[in-house]
């Protein structure tokens, strides 16, 4: 990466922003423990203008407010009697399927095979929402194919490298996100790697399936006190703060980078140190996570050089994407010990995993799983729920993603 472009990534290392327009008030929630009915709950502190305890989003979603109604030509056609043709990459919750059935024209992909790039041409040919996962690619080539109906990308999820937002943008396609209700989850994941990775879980593990464990012995399996040490956060947006909230209850001190500087209220409640420059902080920390989005300026943010960077005793974990990481660069040097161990949750060419990673002992391999719980998809269901409703019903859908915001 080149001086220029290495300055670029490190003040873009950020997670993204709030939402660009609040939802308002009472989101339809769908129960995670009972049968699939829907179940309101009230958000009193998020109430748009005009609206009264007891009406729901979607309720509210039905009348027009001036600061939010689209241009026109942005809309989706609105006829009282057509629903839009809502086609659904992957299967989700069975809760979200049901939901999405009752208030659109529902193409939904039952048996969960991912969708080739011909079926993926052929869904946005015809539908006039499309809602995608982040194992689908919806790049130039998909989008130049679009029908003159799609008009709305509802992803199911919060990162969004996988949707070429310039040409969606370009072609007045709304790609809308489901931010902040995978932080915690993903949050508590990142810990999970770093404490299995410092702690040698999986090889732990390992000995015990495979039958190898002889007893007890002082000097086996020796991992790294995670009390007193130091943590690097690459990427202090929402995932990344929840991670340092967790990690201080550990006793680690908070350090961290990210393209601009936190609240100074955060900053305190955190202890947390900002540092500017990627390098230094790198060469200080004894534990890194990655809690930044992937752009094009983040790709390969951790490069062979930075990662040379780091202190050999070191631990790294990625629980955002793995295109942040040089992922060769990273296999060389946990081979040559110049790296004492990595948690990775994703990787640089999904879902094939590096088949040198396997045979190394001092890495913790995850299958995507950091949001992974039955609540999260829920309430990821609910926002693509609210999402396209809202720009059904002319409305500027809530978690819209803008080319800009990275
Ligand atoms: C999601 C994720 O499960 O939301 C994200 O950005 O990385 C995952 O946790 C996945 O993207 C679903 O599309």
């Amino acid at each position: 990466m080149g001086s220029q472009t290495a300055a670029k990534a490190a003040t873009l290392a950020q997670s993204r922003t709030d939402d660009p327009i609040p939802i308002g008030d009472y989101i339809p929630q769908i129960s995670t423990t009972g049968d699939n009915h829907l179940k309101e709950r009230a958000f009193p502190s998020r109430r748009p203008m005009g609206a009264t305890a007891g009406q729901s989003a979607l309720c509210i979603a039905n009348r027009a407010h001036p600061l939010t109604r689209q241009p026109v030509s942005d809309r989706m056609p609105t006829s009282s009697k057509k629903k839009p043709l809502v086609i659904v990459t992957r299967k989700l919750p069975d809760a979200i399927e049901t939901r999405l059935m009752e208030l659109f024209e529902t193409r939904l992909n039952a048996d969960d095979k991912p969708m080739t790039s011909t079926q993926l041409v052929e869904a946005v040919k015809t539908a006039d929402v499309l809602v995608p996962t982040v194992t689908d690619r919806i790049d130039s080539r998909v989008l130049s194919q679009a029908g003159p109906r799609l008009k709305l990308i509802a992803s199911f999820g919060t990162g969004v490298d996988h949707i070429d937002l310039d040409t969606a943008r370009q072609r007045g396609i709304t790609v809308t996100n489901t931010p902040g209700v995978l932080t915690e989850d993903t949050a508590d994941m990142t810990m999970a790697l770093v404490l299995a990775t410092a702690r040698r879980m999986g090889e732990g593990e390992r000995v015990v399936r495979a039958g190898k464990w002889a007893g007890w012995s002082p000097t086996a399996m020796l991992g790294t006190r995670l009390l007193g040490k130091r943590m690097g956060i690459v990427g202090m947006g929402r995932i990344g703060q929840a991670v340092a909230r967790r990690a201080r209850g550990f006793g680690l001190a908070i350090h961290y980078h990210n393209r601009k500087r936190v609240h100074p209220e955060i900053e305190r409640e955190l202890e947390a140190t900002y540092w500017e420059s990627l390098d230094q902080m790198l060469a200080r920390m004894d534990i890194v996570s990655i809690n930044c989005p992937h752009t094009p300026a983040t790709f390969h943010l951790l490069s062979a050089r930075r990662l040379k960077l780091m202190k050999p005793t070191a631990i790294i974990v990625n629980t955002a994407r793995g295109e942040v990481i040089d992922e060769n660069a990273l296999v060389r040097m946990l081979k040559a010990g110049e790296l004492a161990g990595a948690g990775l949750d994703v990787y640089e060419h999904e879902p094939q995993v590096n088949p040198k990673l396997l045979e190394l002992d001092r890495v913790v391999l995850l299958p995507h799983m950091g949001s992974a719980t039955l609540e999260g998809r829920i309430d990821m269901g609910e926002k693509v729920l609210i999402n396209i409703k809202t720009f059904a019903d002319g409305h500027k859908p809530p978690d819209r993603v803008l080319a800009t915001m990275f």
